[in-house]
This record gives structure tokens, sequence and C-alpha cells, in this order.
């Protein structure tokens, strides 16, 4: 199952590990971590500090999830979107042999090229938190966040660092690289959608068309993708091919013969099963994006351009 994106070319539903965005503060810059020497360490209000080397993390039991990592920057219709297949370990174990002491209330991540976010220490608790050192079977690359990084179900990006160095339990609040710049300290992934095909102004000869795209919901999960063939007076649902649990994004396709050449305002929406939906892009301006500084639910629109079959 794949679903064409500009320039026709297929989009596979796990995305190729060189396909994945790279979203890191400082542009390009990669700290250099040697895997001899890396530590991560687990520390302040902790009872019992330790760190642990990469070789004594990857003999700790093995896991391996599919996930779909998103940015908060990410615009409706963005490419900072991507599905991994992620290998690591749980976190919660770690966390229990070092003792939270009662005082901390978040834990802040720190990564080898100055970042740090933090959020609440019953979220890292959970079952599911993941120390990840490889993506799609292989190492993790440098840009990728070589030797360690953290996956966090539901979160945006922001919450995940790359790089990982320490984690540090304090009484917060503790606020991060991107969220003393006013970016949201939840970064809780939103509905939002894609419409991949037919691409935005391209010339579509008519025919029954295969429109296309992605889906993506919080932990909540997505209850249906619609499309718009004409700029939101009605709705079709799309048919949904689903991944293997909610953490993971939903390709969709509907069916469309559009009845003459003409240009169509297509809209997409997910809605969520906790009844939470995606609003109609708006004429709000922002600086930093309509993403800024909730991550956006504004839906996809496109121009089809349909054009006579002949042509
Ligand atoms: N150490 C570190 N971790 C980081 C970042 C960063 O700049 N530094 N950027 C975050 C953001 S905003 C996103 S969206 C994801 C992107 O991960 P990727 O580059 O592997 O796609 O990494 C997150 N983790
Ligand atoms: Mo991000």
């Amino acid at each position: 199952m794949a679903t064409k994106e500009p320039g026709g070319r297929l989009r596979p539903f796990v995305t190729p590990t060189a396909e994945l965005y790279v979203q890191t503060k400082s542009g390009g810059f990669v700290p250099a971590t040697d895997a001899g020497s890396w530590r991560l360490e687990v520390g302040g209000l902790v009872e019992r500090p330790f760190s642990l080397s990469l070789d004594e993390i990857r003999a700790l039991p093995a896991m391996e999830e599919m996930r779909t990592l998103e940015c908060i920057g990410n615009p409706a219709g963005g490419d900072l979107i991507g599905n991994i297949v992620w290998q690591g370990t749980r976190l919660k174990p770690l966390l229990e042999r070092a003792g939270l002491q009662s005082a901390a209330d978040e834990i802040v991540m720190y990564a080898a090229d100055d970042y740090h976010t933090a959020v609440p220490k019953d979220l890292l608790l959970r079952d599911d938190i993941l120390l990840v050192y490889a993506m799609n079977g292989t190492e993790l690359p440098k840009d990728h966040g070589y030797p360690l990084r953290i996956s966090i179900p539901g979160r945006y990006g922001q919450k995940q660092p790359k790089w990982l160095t320490r984690l540090e339990a304090v009484r917060g609040p503790h606020l991060g690289y991107y969220e003393q710049q006013g970016w949201s300290n939840e970064a809780i992934i939103r509905p939002n959608s894609r419409i991949d095909y037919p691409v935005d102004y391209d010339a579509t000869p008519q025919g029954e068309l295969v429109v296309r795209g992605i889906g993506m919901a919080g932990e909540a999960g997505i209850e249906s993708i619609e499309v718009s063939f004409d700029d939101g007076a009605t709705w079709t649902p799309a048919r949904l091919v689903r991944g293997p649990s909610n953490l993971v994004w939903t390709f969709w396709e509907a069916r469309w013969a559009p009845e003459k050449p003409a240009r169509y305002p297509l809209l997409a929406r997910v809605s969520d099963r906790d009844g939470k939906t995606q609003k109609k892009p708006g004429a709000s301006f922002s600086l930093l994006g309509p993403a800024f500084p909730d991550g956006t639910n504004e839906m996809h629109r496109i121009t089809a351009y349909i054009v006579p079959a002949s042509s």
C-alpha cells in the first residue's frame, strides 16, 4: 500500500530512513558522539543515580514498535512527518532502578547538542516509553540521534530528544529549548492530514481518480477521514488503511470522477475518537506559521486542476 507523492512516486507505508525529515535546532549541526565514552545518566531527584554505556543499554530486553514521528512545526500538507519501526528498550525499569523522589514532578531530557525538554514524570513512567538505538533495523544514523533517542507516544517530535545524554528528575516547571520560545509545553499531536494525490495544480486528466493521502491523530486514534471536492460544502468518507496502532499514521483513499475539466478546491479532514476534528484553513497570519504554538489542526487544501482527458 502506497500513496502518490509529488512527482508521482509511490509513498511507502514505512518511511525509508533516508527519506525521514531531519529537524534539528541548530540547522545541520550534529554533535560528535563517541559511542565508547557516551553514557546515559539518570540523576537529579532520584534515590540512586547511575549511568549506562551504550552496550549496557543494548543488552537490556529489546523491543520494537512502529510509530509515526511528526514535527509540531509541520504545516498542513507538510513533509515533516514519517513512519518508522523503532528498536530499543523500555525506559520504565531504569526509572524504577533510580527511584524517583516524591519531590520530583517532571523529568528533563538533555541532549549532546544542548537541546533539552521536560515532561511530567508520570508520562515517562508509562510502559511504552522507549529508549531507541535503531530505526528500520539499523543503528540510528548520526542526524537522527546516534547513539540514543527517546520515543514518547502522542507527542510531537519536540518532546523526543535525539542524542540523549541525561534524564534529570526535577521539581518543575522546566521550560525546554523550544518551550522557552513559546511553543506548546504539552506538544500533544492534533488531528492532521494531507492530500498526496492529485498534486496541487498539477494538470490531471479527467477520469475516475483515486484521491489519496495520510491522516494522523493523537493517541485517541482516527474515527474517520473525509474528503471534500467542493471546498467543504459536501464530504465523502475515505476508505482507511490503518497501521498496527493509533501511534501510526493512516493511509486513505477515495474515488472521484470530476464532472468536467475545471479547478476544484479539495480538502481533507480527520476526526478523532475524542470528537476533535480539523478546521478549514483560515486567513489568520502568524510569523512562525499556522503551526505556532500548538501544532496545526488546519485542513490541507489543494487545487485539483482537471484537464480534458485527451490533452
Ligand atoms: N537533541 C535534539 N533532539 C531533537 C531535536 C533537536 O533539535 N535536538 N529536535 C526535535 C524535533 S523539533 C523533532 S520534530 C524531532 C525530529 O527528529 P528527526 O530529525 O529524526 O526526524 O527531533 C526532536 N529531537
Ligand atoms: Mo519538531
